[in-house]
């Protein structure tokens, strides 16, 4: 299994929900890659001294939300010079139509109008390369990584159509619930760090975390009743779908419970189980921050085990290409 999250802004419940909660489960089934991919972020200006920064606290969000660094091999992408390796291969692999066709790139060059780099269009032949270098069987993403996932597999059946077996075809893996959760404020748009208002922060404190869902857009329906809708109660669907997410209770065991209560008792039911959910988290979270060392040290081994596996498929891509070796 393998997957990776842009260290661009702090990890919030979507992350954790959609992402990284279901990359801990599989732990000793399948052999684990998890990474952040800090050459992904600078398709958007950062600011150097924050990515620096993000990088290691992303790292200790990793482990506080349960990557074992003795179990999962944590590293950070650009520590591994062969997926910009790979990446240049592979860019002679893909073809402009196809990623004219992505939707982030659509979306991102629209929101960043004066940046639209090439790197900006190219992100999904990089996030190719991070995948194909360890052969993984799953690459766990959220719903709307699904579209670039494809796109690898197309990559790679293309090269091996030409060159042989070389990659593992990897199959996304979007978890069942928590998959797509949508903006506190906006119940439409997924939520995301670029809304912070309507977005639960993994480091939020509770009393932020209780501030956040005290405005939570419910419905503008007169109806005031627990019920899941889609379509016509989107707010209040999204919230469903968050309690459900974290207790495992089915929809109709939620609007049983909450049947004859209002908005706001329902409200505070899911703040308290997501502050119970995060509080140790973000405790361990910060425990791990002030421990640069040991830090450090997970990435040095993280980054060793990693370029390991990732030279072999380089090294064969490369003989299959025809560089002189
Ligand atoms: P941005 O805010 O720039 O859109 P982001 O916060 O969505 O970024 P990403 O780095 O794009 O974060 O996503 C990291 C992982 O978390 C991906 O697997 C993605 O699918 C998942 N993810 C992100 N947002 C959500 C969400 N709202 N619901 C479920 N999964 C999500
Ligand atoms: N594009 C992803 C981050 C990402 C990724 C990957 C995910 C980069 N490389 C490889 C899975 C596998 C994002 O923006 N969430």
């Amino acid at each position: 299994m393998l997957s990776g999250i842009q260290p661009s802004g702090d990890l919030h419940l979507g992350n954790y929900l959609g992402a990284i909660r279901n990359w801990a489960e599989r732990v000793n089934e399948y052999e684990c890659y998890y990474f952040m991919a800090d050459l992904h972020t600078i398709t958007v200006r950062q600011e150097p001294a924050e990515l620096r920064k993000r990088s290691l606290n992303q790292l200790a969000q990793y482990i506080a939300c349960g990557l074992d660094p003795e179990k999962n091999v944590l590293f950070l992408q650009s520590h591994v010079p062969a997926h910009t390796q790979l990446a240049w291969v592979l860019n002679c692999y893909t073809m402009f139509g196809e990623l004219s066709r992505m939707t982030q790139f659509k979306d991102k060059s629209a929101k960043y109008s004066n940046n639209i780099n090439a790197g900006l269009f190219t992100y999904p032949v990089l996030m190719a390369a991070d995948i194909l270098l360890y052969q993984p069987d799953y690459v766990p993403v959220g719903e709307d990584q699904k579209q670039h996932v494809e796109i690898c597999r197309d990559i790679a059946q293309r090269f091996n159509g030409i060159y042989g077996d070389v990659f593992k075809i990897p199959e996304p893996l979007i978890a069942k619930t928590g998959s797509r959760i949508y903006g506190l404020t906006t119940p439409d748009a997924k939520m995301s760090k670029s809304v912070p208002d309507g977005c639960v922060f993994l480091m939020d404190s509770p009393d932020d975390i209780r501030r956040k869902f005290k405005r939570a857009v419910t419905d503008s329906d007169r109806e005031n009743c627990i019920r899941y809708d889609k379509v016509n109660k989107p707010g209040v669907a999204n919230l469903m779908n968050i309690y459900s997410t974290l207790t495992g209770k089915s929809m109709p065991e939620i609007e049983a419970e909450f049947a004859g209560g209002g908005y706001g008792e329902f409200k505070s039911a899911v703040a308290e189980t997501v502050v119970s959910a995060l509080s140790p988290i973000r405790e361990e979270a910060q425990r791990l921050i002030a421990d640069k060392a040991y830090l450090d040290e997970v990435y040095r081994k993280g980054a060793e085990q990693a370029s390991y596996v990732a030279g072999k498929t380089l090294r064969k891509v490369y003989k299959k290409v025809g560089f002189y070796q």
